[in-house]
């Protein structure tokens, strides 16, 4: 028995025209029906089971037999085992094959989840809900799912499967009808599709405001932003970064714009920043990539230099920012030698040297002595002291990396401003946030520790949020409910930022020490943290993440130096200039005065940390004044292509960002919620007594009474029945026995008239 008539899909306007569909299996409104079991593997008579193979993989076997702790099964394939029971969990009836809310699922097990979310892949369905959150998973190809139709015909409601436009429709529809700022929390790891996700929302906001909106024009600075933003990883040749001007890994490349400007800048502009290919550059030649497949650099320059212009940054403001970037990659190519024991050292008058001092509008002496001495304060004397190899090298980076920094806010602004020329403002927003993901890898460094502590708070923003409308349901429905505490992450977050003994601060500490190491660092905190159960990362098993603290001190300090700052306050031209104005706000604490009242005191500097835990503390005030709307990316195989589903890379990452969680949690309430309507049609066949003529509560009742559930079991609300887990199943069972039954009788029947 596959879809019987009553449940087949409604997509509401049954008269509409039809846009062409995936097949979407049973879609009923998405909370009424959710059915789930705590039980592993509750009854023998279930015909199939999972049962996890050595490989990890979850395969759908039969029950042949079961002697009450051990089973025989077959597999797909044929093969007959024996296995104790305990390794088998419940499977769904084939009826909920591929359903679009993880929630309709009887059984809420993890390789159920995953099979339901494969069933749905397969056939290019790539959003699933669970619950109230919209899980994607990145096809890798073109899927046809997107345009001006499917525009349409979510926007007039004839479409109701999962999709990322019906949550911005969602979005748009709750904010004018409850006058309140949304957000749509895009997350997921590198390469999970965030950023592609964000744009598709981008996309539905922007059709609706008929091709002429701020929308409209706020997609149209995209390339801008990925120009600029975004660099090839091994993960995603399409990366949203933040930091890769200096350093990049091999195979990997810097933001896409430095190769852009070296393969599409016209001569003209080529000769006056003394432009070369991209492979002259020692920045970019240290990954040892310079091209991405299917992607033409100098075409997508021309692009970049339209929406330019679309945002009104005059030519000449654009040559400024072309000769920033030229400045970046011929910092790169600075050198230095060595000219005494102590390996103080002196810059290369070469055509590196001489051509940022001309980009930056810079006396070449000034630069000369910038990269390679530091300006100290000593008691009352202002001495100066000479850099080592290594010092100069990062002050120069540093520089390198400022600048390139600078140079991203300025663009962002000029785009807002010119967003905002002659725009009125209806004062309502929805905000779309497509961060970077909980990252693990083989080794995990500074910049894993930071994305990973801003998950952390997202996670808690999710959390909150929907334990929060889940017991809210209950309460709306007048139901006997003792409120769950729920277990948050708050002793991980209070790990990052306890006070003064928590990550942020031990590190920040010892980054203020000339003497401290990685090593101090990382005894450090095993001296002080070693109580706190999340620091052994034992908080939850599924997710350990093992940080190595080589470089974090190095990386925490802000190694730009105000000599640098002052340098390009020295600059003939605006760019560096303004660039000089914002270091100095951004470097340093609000208390601190202008450039003149700090020269040399650089321990007023704010650390990299610290500036990064004010921005997310910014980010989570603006959030939080917001109805969010949740989407998880998720990433189906590693090699960035189509059709391939890896079970356990998908399981990794359901548990991560706690899908599988708010499913879990909804477990421990009543989590299978029906309509007394839909309770009443859909079981009140079963019920030996005629209730024709009942109301759907009286019936519901009935129904409930003659299957023995128990009252602890189930609530009745004002509006729904409300079940704890699995007491539905029993229903279900009989319901589709008594059906098969009744097909049976009708197919002899019809077998008969033939
Ligand atoms: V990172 O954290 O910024 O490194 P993202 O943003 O999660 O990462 P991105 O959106 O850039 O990943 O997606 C990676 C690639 O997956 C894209 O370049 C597309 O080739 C592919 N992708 C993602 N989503 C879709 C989609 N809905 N349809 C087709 C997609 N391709
Ligand atoms: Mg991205």
């Amino acid at each position: 028995v596959r879809l019987l008539e009553e449940d087949r899909p409604s997509n509401g306007d049954e008269d509409s025209e039809s846009v062409p569909l995936p097949l979407s299996s049973n879609s009923t409104s998405t909370r009424e029906s959710r059915w789930c079991d705590t039980t592993p593997y509750a009854s023998k008579k279930k015909v199939q089971c999972w049962l996890q193979l050595s490989n990890g993989n979850w395969e759908l076997v039969k029950i042949i037999r079961s002697s009450g702790t051990e089973s025989v099964v077959s597999l797909p394939d044929g093969k007959v085992l024996k296995v104790h029971d305990e390794s088998l969990v419940s499977a769904n009836p084939d009826i909920l094959d591929g359903v679009d809310d993880l929630m309709q699922l009887s059984y809420l097990n993890e390789p159920s989840v995953l099979y339901n979310l494969q069933y749905r892949y397969n056939q290019n369905m790539i959003y699933t809900k669970a619950g109230p959150v919209l899980v994607a998973i990145n096809p890798f190809k073109k899927v046809p799912l997107y345009g001006n139709d499917y525009i349409e015909a979510y926007k007039r409601k004839r479409i109701e499967s999962p999709h990322v436009y019906a949550i911005t429709d969602t979005a748009i529809r709750e904010m004018i009808r409850d006058e309140v700022n949304q957000s749509i929390i895009i997350s997921g790891e590198s390469g999970a599709g965030k950023t592609e996700t964000a744009k598709i929302a981008m996309q539905y906001l922007a059709a609706l405001g008929g091709g002429s909106g701020i929308e409209y024009e706020i997609l149209k600075t995209n390339p801008i932003l990925e120009a600029f933003g975004n660099g090839k990883t091994l993960r995603n040749d399409n990366s949203s970064r933040f930091s890769r001007v200096v350093q990049c890994n091999e195979g990997e490349r810097s933001y896409h714009i430095f190769y852009q400007l070296c393969a599409g800048a016209p001569p003209s502009l080529r000769e006056k920043l003394n432009l070369r290919s991209a492979e002259e550059y020692k920045y970019l030649r240290q990954s040892n990539c310079y091209s991405i497949v299917g992607v033409n650099d100098a075409e997508e320059f021309r692009i970049v230099v339209e929406a330019l212009d679309v945002v009104h940054i005059s030519k000449e403001d654009q040559e400024s920012v072309f000769a920033m970037l030229a400045a970046v990659l011929w910092l790169g190519n600075v050198s230095f030698t060595v000219i005494d024991n102590e390996n103080h050292v002196q810059a290369v008058e070469d055509e590196g040297l001489f051509s940022v001092a001309k980009l930056i509008g810079c006396d070449i002496e000034d630069l000369k002595f910038t990269l390679t001495t530091r300006k100290m304060k000593v008691g009352n004397d202002n001495i100066v002291q000479k850099l080592k190899l290594s010092q100069a090298i990062d002050a120069r980076d540093a520089l390198a990396k400022s600048i390139y920094s600078c140079l991203f806010d300025w663009i962002v602004e000029q785009i807002n401003k010119s967003l905002a020329v002659g725009k009125r403002r209806t004062g309502r927003s929805i905000s779309i946030l497509d961060i970077y993901g909980f990252e693990s890898f083989n080794r995990n460094s500074f910049e894993q520790f930071c994305i990973n502590y801003a998950n952390e708070r997202l996670q808690q923003h999710f959390n909150r949020h929907l334990f929060k409308l889940e017991q809210e349901e209950y309460i709306q429905d007048g139901i006997d409910w003792a409120k769950v505490e729920f277990e948050d992450n708050q002793d991980c977050l209070n790990l990052f930022e306890k006070k003064p003994l928590g990550l942020l601060s031990l590190l920040d500490e010892e980054s203020t020490f000339p003497n401290g190491t990685d090593l101090t660092f990382a005894n450090k905190l095993k001296q002080h943290l070693n109580s706190n159960s999340c620091f052994k990362g034992e908080r939850d098993k599924a997710f350990t993440v093992i940080y190595d603290t080589t470089g974090f001190l190095e990386k925490n300090r802000d190694l730009l130096h105000l000599d640098s700052i002052q340098l390009l306050s020295s600059s003939t031209c605006h760019l560096p200039q303004k660039f000089a104005t914002q270091m100095l706000t951004q470097t340093e604490k609000p208390a601190v005065g202008p450039l003149h009242k700090s020269g040399g005191a650089d321990s007023q500097k704010l650390s990299v940390a610290t500036k990064f835990k004010g921005q997310l503390f910014q980010l989570m005030q603006r959030l939080e004044s917001t109805t969010p709307h949740f989407i998880r990316c998720i990433k189906p195989n590693n090699l960035q292509s189509p059709g391939l589903y890896e079970q356990g890379l998908v399981l990794q990452q359901l548990r991560c960002c706690g899908v599988l969680e708010v499913v879990r949690i909804s477990r421990s309430g009543f989590p299978t919620r029906m309509s007394h309507q839909k309770f009443a049609r859909r079981y009140g066949f079963l019920l030996l007594e005629n209730v024709a003529s009942q109301d759907p509560l009286s019936v519901s009742v009935a129904i409930l009474h003659q299957f023995n559930i128990l009252p602890e079991m189930y609530q009745v609300g004002y509006t729904k029945l409300f079940f704890r887990t699995g007491q539905v199943g029993v229903l279900e069972d009989t319901r589709n026995r008594t059906l098969h039954g009744i097909l049976r009788v009708q197919s002899c029947f019809r077998g008969y008239q033939a």
